[in-house]
Parts: structure tokens; sequence; C-alpha cells
């Protein structure tokens, strides 16, 4: 929903949340605002492209086994020194680090658990395609002094925030604390977040769907009759015909369903059936399922809501169906349908 010409800055929108909601205590409010300072850092970063010594691979891989990027190791240090000082957490994880990051005894320890992937996409650093930092915030459960990995496996119902930045055209910031979706575009010329939607909200049918169709043959046979229906056009039983988008870049892909609609599946693949599919359920999945679901959307991992899903490992992965409602509502009882065959 646009907002009209008055200019709202992210300060003004999280003070103006907290008196209407109540959703955004002190902790919180400097969290966030520390997350999307640490951003700007990012953007600048990403934008010098040649020119600032950042583009190319680091020699290093990461938890994942991923060729790490300059850029994935430069955005992973700004988010932890930007955050570690505040008295907003109690530790960090990140995908590109193996444990969590407990906040160093020589700062004070807050009640929050920030997750993220500080580079998504980082493929398309190269060749200058939008990528994006992926964030997700839990409470820290309990009192116990202490912290450690297990207070991270919280389901995506926990969530205090999430949200995105993604390095495009524009640079923009797009976050929920559970009163619905906002989107902040970076006004470069004053280094500030302008608040440019508010209330966003995805449609529940669309045209467009997003997948790595170079997969098609891995996939299981629910999402193969999805995306073969999606294909047959108006011909087949949907009526309608599809147009197809593929980033490679989920903040890229999510920015887009958020924007006009659309349908992203990152399905399980038979190549490597232990895991239930590539991205990450921590700090991919449950973000990105959390502002689908405050724009009316839905999430899925083919059966269950992603957001349920009771994580049992900081870096597991599961397979993701989000976007428009009704398709979403369509893929998931694809695959119920499959499964009850069995
Ligand atoms: P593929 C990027 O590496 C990422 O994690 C997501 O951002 C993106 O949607 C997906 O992987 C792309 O995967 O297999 O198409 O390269």
């Amino acid at each position: 929903m646009s907002v009209g010409s008055k200019r709202v800055s992210l300060t003004q929108y999280l003070v103006e949340q907290q008196r209407n909601h109540g959703l955004i205590p002190s902790q919180l409010r400097l969290l966030i605002e520390v997350v999307a300072r640490a951003c700007k850092s990012i953007a600048i970063s990403v934008n010098k492209g040649a020119l600032g010594e950042v583009l190319g691979t680091a020699g290093s891989e990461n938890v994942q086994g991923e060729i790490q990027k300059k850029l994935d190791i430069i955005a992973n240090e700004v988010l932890i020194e930007a955050n570690e000082w505040g008295g907003h957490l109690a530790a960090m994880a990140s995908e590109e680090m193996e444990g969590i990051y407990v906040v160093p005894n020589r700062f004070p320890q807050g009640e929050y658990l920030l997750m993220f992937d500080p580079l998504d996409g980082s493929s398309n650093i190269d060749v200058n395609v939008s990528i994006g930092t992926i964030f997700s915030v839990l409470k820290k459960p309990g009192d116990s002094k202490g912290v450690s990995e297990d207070d991270f496996l919280q389901p995506g119902t926990a969530q205090a925030a999430a949200g995105y930045c993604v390095y495009g055209p524009q640079t923009t910031l797009v976050l929920t604390v559970g009163a619905g979706v906002a989107m902040f575009t970076l006004d470069r010329e004053q280094g500030s977040w302008v608040l440019t939607a508010d209330e966003v909200q995805v449609p529940a049918d669309t045209k467009e769907f997003a997948i790595n169709m170079s997969n098609m043959r891995h996939w299981a046979p629910p999402m193969k009759r999805y995306i073969d229906e999606c294909l047959a056009g108006k011909t087949g039983v949907r009526g309608k015909d599809f147009n197809m988008r593929w980033i490679a870049s989920m903040v890229a892909d999510v920015h887009r369903i958020l924007t006009r609609g659309g349908v992203f599946m990152y399905p399980w693949d038979q190549r490597e059936p232990e895991k239930a599919g590539k991205l990450r359920l921590m700090y991919e999945a449950n973000p990105m399922a959390f502002l689908i679901e405050q724009a009316g959307g839905a999430a899925t991992n083919g059966q269950t809501r992603i957001m349920e899903l009771q994580p049992t490992k900081l870096h597991e992965r599961v397979a993701v169906m989000l976007g428009s409602k009704h398709e979403v509502e369509r893929i998931t009882a694809y695959h119920l349908e499959a499964g009850a065959e069995k």
C-alpha cells in the first residue's frame, strides 16, 4: 500500500508501531535500527563492485560447503560488529558460521537472538544481479544466564521480527514485527530509510511462478504435476497461461512476490533425499515465511506450515513453497494427496 507524500523514517515507524501495537520494546527497536544501519554499510560495499576490491571468492568454504565470496565474509563481519556491543543481543547465528556467536563478556547481554544470511544469492554478486541480507529475531528463552545453540531451536511462530534488505536498483529494507509488512527505501543522499510501502499484501492468485526448472527430473511427482499444469497454461486444467521468473536470489524473488504476487518453490530433490531441500529453515525460510504470511500469503514445506516446523539443527534445510495463498494451497494439496496415496 502506498504511503502518500509524507516522509516517515524507520525510527518514526518503529516508535509508532510501539505506541500503537506495543510490539517493539526498546531493545528490539535498537536491534532493528542497528541491523538497518548494518545493511546500509553492506549496501555501500555491494555497490562498489569491481571498484571496491569486494568481488570474487574468498578462497574458503562456509559450513554449508559453499565457496564463500569476499562479500559474504564482509557482510557477516559488518552484522556481527554492528550488533555485538549494543546490549540487545545474547547471541547471533549466521549461514557463514558453524556455531553460534555469543556476545563477548565485555559487552552487556541482551534478551534477543539474531540469525541471518548475511548475503543471500551471492552467486549473483559478480554478475551484478540483485542480492540481499535476510534476518530473523527470536527472544532468548527463559532467564537462564548462559546461551546455547538449543536456545535458537524455536519454531518460526516464535519470531519477534523478520526482514530482509534487497540490494538492487533500489536498496530496500522489508520488515515485519507481527503487525503487517512495511518497506523502506534507502535515501542515499541523506543515508536514511524512508517508508515507501505499508500494509503490503500478496494477491491470493497469480500467473507467475519461480522455480529452478533445470532440477525438474529430480522433483517428487506432486511438484512435477503442479509445474506441468502451469506449463500447460490455457490448454490445461488451470485454464490460464503462466509466466516464469527465477533470479536465483531468494531475496529478489520474494521481493517481487511481495510487490506483485507469485509463487516461489525450492522443493525436495531426490539427489539429496536426506536433505529436505536446499534452503535453510532458521535464517531463510522462517523469516521469509513470516513476511509472506504477514502480507496475507502462505508458506509450507509441501505438507506443513513452515513456521510450525520444530527445528532440530541450526543449519537444517527445508523445502519451500511460498507466496500467493491459493497457489501454495494447491501445491500443498497435491503433496498431501500424494502422501495419502503412499
Ligand atoms: P539455485 C542462493 O544461493 C539461494 O540460497 C537462494 O537465494 C536462491 O533462491 C537459491 O539458492 C538458488 O538456487 O540452485 O537455483 O542456484
